[in-house]
């Protein structure tokens, strides 16, 4: 695993690094990284992926029109709902047709990869109605700040009314690295994926909400009593679930119940993380935003955690992630109990085989979702088929169904 972090060293010490961006619209299914994701990096370790047992996959739209969506939950009956960066809108989608909510976009601090992001949905919705967002917002000061929201969906769902804020005041600088990817675990903990605003300092500093994974109660907006530091003097610290992240850009619960993260690298090295409560995940950008340095680095102080798979160089901006079923008579072949993630640079979905260590087998990326540009995020539903959302801007968006075929 270290071997190919080496090799990746000298593109650092030659300079002129250049973030790679990430979030920035790029050329689109052009500018896809390489053909067969494992080719290079810490994952060329891993044995191919198996040649047949892989179903062909049906790739429907379920609806279009859509601009930066950032996330998408559904919410019963077939019904989803959906975020929109950009336009800081909210809609729900229902029978290929979709509407928008009454909320308040206006209050949404919209600049750069910030805006309207992650959306986590109750597990008791059906009774509660409760959904959490996570936005860019403008401070009484003028400032800007990233925070989580509760709110609830009117019966008629045509709008939102807001509970109440439950952690905010994550650091921002021009909305670069804003984070924010939602996730109601199933021990009940509101997960929140953050960036590091590119701040250097932050990652590494237990006393900012920057380049973490925070746990909470998603009721009372209290930090989650199982974290690590749950008793720290510092109110921040005391949400801290890991940390040494860049930009936290996916959330996924296996069903062992291990939580899975995905974050860009710089201009190496996205990462696929298994978390763990109170890790260390090893950005550390100093002095200034130093980005030639490792996306983990072991020198640092205590244990860096590695990657469970990391995207060498180039990156392919890994982003949404979520874990196929495990069923077999989920249709979905050799790809179940897989991590399905989606790639905006590289225009792909990766599925990724970890087995019951965590250790990756394989990755493979079927050409059915090699066509449709930029991808974002990925939403297993309860029957088993998986919405991939496109991210190509200029009101172009769909989200996809991806179901495999029998
Ligand atoms: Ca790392
Ligand atoms: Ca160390």
């Amino acid at each position: 695993m270290r071997r190919a972090l080496i090799a990746a060293m000298p593109l650092a010490l030659a300079g002129g690094i250049t973030a790679c961006d990430d979030d920035q619209p790029s050329a689109g299914p052009s500018a896809a990284g390489p053909s067969t994701p494992g080719s290079t990096g810490r994952d060329s370790v891993a044995p191919a992926a198996p040649a047949s047992g892989f179903p062909s996959l049906r790739v429907t739209a379920v609806v279009a029109g859509l601009d930066h969506p950032w996330d998408v939950k559904p919410i019963g009956h077939g019904r989803l709902l959906v975020t929109e960066r950009d336009r800081a809108r909210l809609s729900v989608v229902a029978n290929g047709h979709r509407h928008t909510v009454a909320y308040p976009s206006r209050t949404v601090w919209v600049s750069g990869e910030t805006g309207l992001m992650g959306l986590a949905v109750d597990p008791r919705f059906r009774t509660n109605h409760r959904v959490y967002l996570c936005q860019g917002g403008t401070l009484p000061d003028g400032g800007h700040d990233v925070h989580v929201t509760a709110w609830r969906l009117n019966v008629a769902e045509r709008k939102v009314t807001r509970i109440r804020t439950l952690v905010g005041g994550f650091p921002t600088s021009t909305g670069r690295h804003g984070g924010c990817r939602l996730l109601v675990a199933r021990n009940g903990a509101l997960v929140v994926g953050t960036g590091d605003a590119a701040i250097g300092t932050n990652p590494r500093d237990l006393t900012s909400y920057g380049g973490k994974t925070l746990r909470l109660n998603r009721f009372t907006g209290k930090p989650w009593p199982g974290n690590r530091w749950a008793d720290a003097d510092s109110e921040v610290q005391r949400y801290v679930h890991t940390w040494g992240h860049r930009n936290v850009q996916g959330l996924a619960q296996r069903a062992d119940g291990s939580l899975w993260s995905v974050e860009h690298g710089s201009d190496r090295d996205d990462e696929v993380n298994l978390l763990r409560n109170g890790a260390d995940y090893g950005w550390n950008p100093v002095p200034g935003y130093d980005e030639s340095v490792p996306m983990t680095d072991p020198s640092l102080p205590g244990h860096q955690v590695e990657a469970r798979w990391s995207s060498g160089s180039p990156t392919l901006a890994t982003s949404g992630a979520d874990w196929l079923p495990d069923r077999i008579a989920s249709g979905w072949g050799s790809y179940r109990g897989t991590l399905a993630v989606a790639a905006l640079k590289a225009s792909r979905l990766l599925f990724m085989k970890f087995d019951g260590t965590g250790r990756l087998r394989w990755v493979k990326a079927p050409d059915a979702l090699t066509h449709h540009g930029r991808l974002r995020s990925v939403t297993t539903l309860p029957g088993g088929d998986v919405l991939v959302t496109t991210d190509n801007g200029n009101g172009q968006d769909r989200i996809l169904r991806v179901r495999p075929q029998s």
